[in-house]
């Protein structure tokens, strides 16, 4: 079997592990607001490449943790960064109507609906981490609530979110974009490797910082890949609507850089992310293809 093939098995039986905890751990859609929890399911299952939570298989494979918290985790970041999109897609924001080559969660319920489906989903992903059935001590267990919180919250995710929303027209300078991205695309990517480590006998000190290293890179990396695809793929390969950027009149890295020097960069981030991992040791392999597939990807 090549190497492409084994990661490719790797990937898949990841993405099978986290379908079905996802499927059976979301509230069933029969159960009271039917259309609510309808909603949740629409939002979460059958759709993405599931890049945060093979994040953190990956880096729990690297610091040898169990693999029942691993998928637990994984699905509870799957759930922040699955309310994130539906948030992102609203009118009030990014204002689109199809997601994972569906329609929008708004288009396809209504936005009191979708509004409120971001709000549940984010509640559900700190029920699910919280769980005592999940068999971590539980002062490591509320560290990585800690780590979620932050992530999502007003220095991570939503915060960067905020800064994107003040930048619309503000043409951001490199540094201030990627200030934004490290937080807004970023913090959710880095918190899934870290967690996912989390979950197993701690590291020592200089490897947990060559892994934050490598989680800083690829964070990055991957938003300016989704920059470079914004402007370069199709509707129907993205399954989101292309081109949104330049139509918006967005500042991106595609934009600031051109698309050659935006892959370049890309390029340097995936170097500078796999030579921290070189000092983390063979088990660090998963880790390494994942990088390169965020960067080589095609959606
Ligand atoms: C209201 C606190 C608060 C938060 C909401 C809307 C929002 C804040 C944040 C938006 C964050 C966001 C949408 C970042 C973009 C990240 C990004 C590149 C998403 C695409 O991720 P993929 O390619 O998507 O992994 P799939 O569909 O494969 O999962």
């Amino acid at each position: 079997m090549t190497r492409n093939a084994e990661f490719e098995g790797w990937v898949q039986a990841g993405q099978e592990l986290l379908e079905r905890y996802l499927q059976q751990h979301l509230p069933a859609s029969t159960l009271a607001p039917q259309r609510l929890h309808e909603a949740m399911r629409y939002a979460v299952l059958e759709g993405g490449k599931r890049v945060r939570p093979l994040l953190a298989l990956a880096a729990g494979e690297l610091a040898t943790a169990p693999l029942e918290p691993l998928i637990a985790v994984g699905a509870s970041v799957e759930l922040i960064h699955a309310y994130s999109l539906v948030h992102d897609d609203l009118p009030a924001m990014d204002n689109d109507i199809l997601r994972r080559g569906k329609p929008t969660c708004h288009k396809q319920f209504n936005e009191a609906l979708a509004l409120l489906t971001g709000d549940t989903l984010q509640s559900l992903a700190f029920q699910w981490l919280s769980d005592p059935r999940l068999g971590l001590d539980p002062a490591r267990q509320l560290q990585l609530v800690q780590q979620l919180a932050l992530a999502s919250g007003s220095r991570g995710m939503g915060g960067g979110q905020a800064m994107d929303l003040e930048n619309t027209n503000q043409n951001p300078t490199l540094p201030e974009l990627e200030a934004m991205h490290l937080k807004k695309t970023g913090a959710l990517i880095r918190a899934a490797v870290l967690m996912g480590a989390h979950c197993g006998p701690p590291l020592e000190e200089k490897a947990q910082r060559h892994l934050a290293h490598y989680a800083n890179c690829i964070g990055l990396a991957f938003q300016v890949v989704d920059d470079v695809l914004d402007a370069e793929a199709d509707t129907s390969v993205l399954g989101k609507t292309a081109g949104k950027d330049a139509a918006a009149n967005k500042t991106t890295y595609a934009s600031t850089m051109g698309l050659s020097q935006a892959r370049a960069f890309a390029q340097e981030l995936l170097e500078d992310a796999l030579r921290a991992l070189s000092q983390l040791g063979p088990r660090a392999e998963r880790l390494e293809q994942l990088a390169h597939f965020i960067v080589h990807r095609s959606h």
